[in-house]
C-alpha cells in the first residue's frame, strides 16, 4: 500500500530497518547521531542549545514519518478537504506539544537523562515561532491542534514570515519594538520544499482577447514572484495523524525581470531580484487597524494565489472535472485577510478553466466559509479600489462584476432601497473609493459567523444586518475554543497529572467534557489539598521568572492577579491600573491596626502595543511608573506589588497562566468579540474577574455567575451611558486620575493625553461609569480568597466548567455543519 510497486516498498522499508524506534536506547543514537551529523557537532562536545537541536531534529523525523503516512492515507481515501485559510498563526514552541501528542515525552525524558540532559532545560532552547498578533493567530495554532487530533483531512495554508511579531523591549517604562528574526538559529521542524513552488502574478494589463469566437479577458502581469512552500508538521494526539501547516515564502522567478537581463542591466536585474524575497519577510504589527498600504495587499495575493494554485493541482490528481470541487473542498477564510481568494477562484475558473462566470460562481458559492473576528466597522478591511488596480487588475473586474451581479439581484429582492444597496454595496463610494472584504466574503460564503454568542447575535443586529436580513440561513455562530493539550498538558504537567489521577483515566485530553468528573470532588479536603499545592509550585516557577526579569520579590501567599493581552483601550488596562492606584491609596490611607486585613495582591500585567498606537504605548509607561512607585515603598511591602511582564508571546504565556490565581478580562461590554486567554486560565483553575462581554457570557453560563467575579455595564447598557457622559465619573475615580495628572507617579504632561481619555468629557470605553462596580468585584475576590478552601473549590469547580472551551468542540462543530467533512484516521493504534 506504501506505493505502486509494493514489492518495492516492502524492500526499502526492510532496509530502513522498519521505522524509528522510540526505545530509550534508539532515541540516545538518534540524537547523537543529529548531534554529529546534522547539527555538525562532536558527539562528545555539545552544549544544551545543540543538544535541543538535535533533539529537535529527531522529533522532527518522528514527525516526517507520520505526515507521510498521513499523506499517503489522505490521497488513498480521497476524503472532502479542509483548507484554513489564515494570515497568521501564533505557533510559539514546538518541541514539548510535539512529544506529548506523538506521545512519547518520558521516554525522551529518559533517554535525555542518560545522556546527562534534562528534557525540560534543553525545551527552554527553543524561540517562539510568532507568525502573528493576538488572539486571531492564537486561535488559528490551537485549531490546527483540534483538526489533527480529530484526524480531519486539514490543511493550514499561511505566511512564512522572516520577521515574526516585534519583540518588545522596555527601556525606562516605554515599549520599543526590535525585530524578531526567528530563522536566525535555523528552524528545525520546518522542511523547504523547493519543487513545490508557484509563479504569483502582479501588476500589468488585461486584454480581451478572441478565443474560438468567444471573448476572454487575459490578464498580462508585469511582475512575477515565486512561492516556495515550507512545510510544518502537526502531530494530532492519540493517532498517528500528522497534517500539514504549509506556509509561503517569497523567492525570485526565473521569469522575473527577464527584460532587464535581456537589456544588459545585469547588476540592477539581479539587485531586484532580492526584492521578491520581501513580500514575505514582515508580519503587520497592527491588530486594530487596516492601512491600505502596498505591500500588505501584495501579501495578501501572494498567499492566496499561491494556496489557491495548490489547492487546485492537489484536486486535479484526482478528479478532472470541476463539477466535483465543492464535493472534495472547502474552503474557510480566517477573517477578510484571505478573502482576495475568493476573486482569485474566480479567475482561475472563468479565465483559465473557461467554465463560464455562471457554473464559476455556483461552484465559488459552494466552498467558502468565513469567520470574522472583529466587533465595530472600523475593524473591517478597506482596500482602495486604485491600489487594486494597479496591483491586480484582472480581480478588480472580478469583483466589480460580482458586485453588479449581487446588485441587480438584490434590486430585485429589496426593489430601489439606495441607501441600502449602497451599505451592502462591496464597493464603498467615498473620498476613497474601495473594496470592503468582509462584504465581498459574506455575498460568496455560503457560512458567516461570529466567534461567541454575543458576537454572533451582534453582527446580525448592528455590523451586518442588512445580509442577515437577506440570507438568515448564513449567520452561524462558532464560539471559540482552545486546545486543552497545548493550555494544560503541556503547560501545567503537575495539574494535567492531578486531574488524570482523580478523574482515574487520560481520555479528557482528547475527551475535555470528561473534566466535569471533577466537579463531584470539588469539596474533597484531599483534592482541594493536592490542588493547592499544584497552584503554589506554578506560583513558585512564575514567581522565579518575575523576579529574573524585574527583580521584584514577591509573596507566594500573595493572590497573583493577572491581565496579560494585546494592550488596548477597549480591553481597559488602563482600569486595572487606576484600580491598582486606588488600593495603593487605600493601604497608605489606611489605619496600620487595619492593614492585617489587607489581602496580599501581586498584579501582573503583560502585553503588547502596535507601534504606532500612543494611548497604547502611555499605558504601557503609566504601569511601570506606578509600579515603581509601589514595589520601592517598604511602607506597603509585600501588601502590593505591581509588575509588568516583557515581551508576552505564547511561551510566557505557559509560565503565566498556570500560575495565576485571579485574571481580568474586564473590556467594555460589547467590545471583545470572543476572547481566548479567559478559556486558558479557567483551564488551570484560575478565576476570573470580568465584564459580560464576548465569551465570558457563555462561561458564566457553564461555571455559573457565582463562580466568578463579574462586574460593569452589560452589553445593552453601554450606549445609553455613552451618551450621559462624565456625570457618571465617581469621586474614587476621579481622585486617582488627578494623582496621576499631579505628576505622583512622574512624567506628569506624558501621562496628560492619557487621562484626557477618561476624564476628559468623553470617557468611550466607560471606566469611570464602572469604576465602582468593579472595585466591588475587586473586594469580592479578596474576600473569596482569604477562605482558601472555598476558593480551591471555586478553583476546580473552573478546571470542571471549562470543558466547552475547547477548539476540539469548536472544530467538530466546523467540520459538521460547515465544511461537511469527516474524519479520516490512519489505521493504527497510535
Ligand atoms: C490582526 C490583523 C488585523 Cl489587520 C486585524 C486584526 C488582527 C487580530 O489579531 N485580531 C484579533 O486577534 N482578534 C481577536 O480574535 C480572537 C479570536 O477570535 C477573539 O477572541 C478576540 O476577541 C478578537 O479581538
Amino acid at each position: 500500500s506504501l506505493g505502486s510497486d509494493s514489492a518495492k516498498a516492502e524492500r526499502m522499508f526492510r532496509l530502513m530497518d522498519g521505522f524509528l524506534k522510540n526505545d530509550s536506547i534508539s532515541l540516545q543514537q538518534d540524537i547523537l547521531r543529529h548531534v554529529e551529523y546534522t547539527v555538525a557537532r562532536s558527539r562528545f562536545n555539545f552544549d544544551d542549545f545543540e543538544a535541543y537541536q538535535a533533539l529537535a531534529h529527531s522529533v522532527r523525523d518522528r514527525l516526517i514519518e507520520r505526515s507521510h503516512d498521513t499523506q499517503l492515507y489522505f490521497k488513498r481515501k480521497d476524503p472532502k478537504r479542509v483548507y484554513f485559510l489564515s494570515f497568521e498563526y501564533l505557533m510559539g514552541r514546538s518541541l514539548s506539544n510535539s512529544v506529548i501528542n506523538l506521545g512519547i515525552r518520558d521516554q525522551y525524558a529518559d533517554a535525555l537523562s542518560q545522556l546527562g540532559f534534562e528534557f525540560e532545560v534543553l525545551a527552554e532552547q527553543e524561540g517562539d515561532a510568532a507568525l502573528g498578533n493576538g488572539g486571531l493567530a492564537r486561535l488559528s495554532a490551537c485549531q490546527m491542534d483540534s483538526m489533527a487530533t480529530l484526524d480531519y483531512p486539514a490543511w493550514g495554508y499561511g505566511l512564512r514570515y522572516e520577521y515574526g511579531l516585534f519583540r518588545q523591549v522596555i527601556l525606562d517604562g516605554f515599549q520599543h519594538e526590535q525585530p524578531d528574526f526567528w530563522l536566525n538559529f535555523g528552524n528545525p521542524w520546518e522542511t523547504e520544499r523547493v519543487h513545490v513552488t508557484y509563479p504569483v502574478k502582479f501588476y500589468g494589463v488585461v486584454e480581451e482577447e478572441n478565443l474560438n469566437g468567444e471573448k476572454c479577458n487575459v490578464w498580462i502581469p508585469g511582475e512575477v514572484v515565486e512561492a516556495v512552500a515550507y512545510d510544518n508538521p502537526i502531530p494530532g494526539y492519540g493517532t498517528r495523524n500528522t497534517i500539514t501547516l504549509r506556509l509561503w515564502a517569497g523567492k525570485p522567478s526565473d521569469q522575473h525581470d527577464m527584460e532587464a537581463y535581456n537589456t544588459g542591466d545585469y547588476i540592477n536585474a539581479v539587485v531586484c531580484r532580492q526584492k521578491a524575497e520581501n513580500i514575505s519577510s514582515v508580519l503587520y504589527p497592527d491588530d486594530r487597524s487596516f492601512q491600505g498600504k502596498e505591500l500588505r495587499l501584495k501579501q495578501q495575493y501572494f498567499f492566496v494565489s499561491a494556496s489557491i494554485q495548490d489547492i487546485i493541482r492537489r484536486f486535479r490528481e484526482a478528479h478532472s472535472n470541476f463539477d466535483e470541487f465543492p464535493e472534495k473542498v472547502a474552503l474557510q477564510l480566517n477573517d477578510t485577510h484571505p478573502s482576495l481568494a475568493i476573486a482569485e477562484v474566480m479567475r482561475v475558473l472563468v479565465d483559465k478553466e473557461h467554465l463560464g462566470w455562471n457554473k464559476a460562481w455556483d461552484i465559488a458559492c459552494k466552498i467558502f466559509s468565513f469567520t470574522i473576528h472583529a466587533v465595530i466597522a472600523e475593524g473591517l478591511e478597506k482596500i482602495p479600489v486604485d491600489l487594486l488596480g494597479s496591483l491586480l487588475p484582472r480581480h478588480l473586474q472580478i469583483i466589480y462584476e460580482i458586485n453588479f451581479k449581487f446588485v441587480e439581484e438584490l434590486k430585485k429582492r429589496i426593489g430601489l432601497d439606495y441607501n441600502r444597496l449602497s451599505r451592502m454595496s462591496i464597493i464603498e463610494e467615498g473620498a476613497v473609493k474601495s473594496i470592503r472584504m468582509a462584504n465581498l466574503a459574506i455575498v460568496c460564503s455560503h457560512s458567516v459567523n461570529g466567534v461567541s454568542k454575543v458576537h454572533s447575535e451582534l453582527l446580525k443586529a448592528k455590523l451586518f444586518k442588512d445580509f442577515y436580513e437577506l440570507w438568515p440561513e448564513k449567520f452561524q455562530c462558532k464560539t471559540n475554543g482552545v486546545t486543552q493539550r497545548r493550555w494544560i498538558v503541556v503547560s501545567n504537567p503537575s495539574l494535567c497529572a492531578l486531574i488524570s489521577k482523580w478523574l482515574g483515566t487520560e481520555a479528557w485530553i482528547r475527551d475535555v467534557d470528561l473534566l466535569t468528573g471533577l466537579r463531584a470532588y470539588a469539596a474533597d479536603p484531599d483534592l482541594q489539598q493536592e490542588w493547592m499545592m499544584v497552584k503554589k509550585v506554578n506560583k513558585m516557577r512564575l514567581a522565579e521568572y518575575i523576579e529574573a526579569m524585574s527583580g521584584v520579590k514577591v509573596s507566594l501567599d500573595a493572590m497573583f492577579d493577572v491581565q496579560t493581552k494585546r494592550i488596548h483601550e477597549y480591553k481597559r488596562q488602563l482600569l486595572n491600573i487606576l484600580g491598582i492606584i486606588h488600593r495603593y491609596d487605600c493601604i497608605k490611607n489606611m489605619e496600620k491596626s487595619q492593614r492585617s486585613k489587607v489581602v496580599p495582591r501581586v498584579c501582573i500585567i503583560g502585553g503588547k502595543a502596535a507601534p504606532g498606537y500612543e494611548i497604547a504605548k502611555k499605558i504601557i509607561k503609566l504601569c511601570h511608573a506606578v509600579a515603581e512607585k509601589i514595589n520601592n515603598d517598604t511602607d506597603v511591602g509585600d501588601l502590593l506589588k505591581l509588575v509588568f511582564i516583557p515581551d508576552y508571546n505564547v511561551s510566557v504565556a505557559e509560565l503565566v497562566i498556570p500560575g495565576a490565581d485571579l485574571s481580568q478580562h474586564i473590556s467594555t461590554a460589547g467590545h471583545e468579540a470572543s476572547g481566548t486567554g479567559s478559556m486558558k486560565f479557567l483551564m488551570n483553575g484560575c478565576l476570573l474577574l470580568a465584564t459580560e462581554d464576548g465569551s465570558t457570557v457563555e462561561i458564566v453560563e457553564e461555571i455559573g455567575a457565582d463562580n466568578l467575579f463579574l462586574f460593569g455595564a452589560k452589553i445593552h447598557e453601554v450606549p445609553k451611558l455613552r451618551e450621559e457622559g462624565s456625570p457618571k465619573m465617581p469621586l474614587q475615580c476621579a481622585r486617582v486620575i488627578r494623582m496621576v495628572r499631579d505628576g505622583y507617579f512622574g512624567f506628569k504632561d506624558y501621562f496628560e493625553s492619557l487621562c484626557d481619555t477618561v476624564d476628559g468629557g468623553k470617557d468611550f470605553y466607560l471606566l469611570g461609569s464602572d469604576f465602582e462596580s468593579y472595585l466591588e468585584a475587586q473586594a469580592a475576590a479578596d474576600k473569596a480568597f482569604a477562605d482558601p478552601n472555598k476558593w480551591t473549590q471555586m478553583s476546580i469547580l473552573s478546571t470542571a466548567g471549562s470543558g466547552r472551551f475547547s477548539s476540539d468542540r469548536t472544530i467538530r462543530d466546523y467540520a459538521e455543519k460547515t465544511w461537511g467533512i469527516e474524519p479520516c484516521r490512519f489505521p493504527s493504534d497510535g
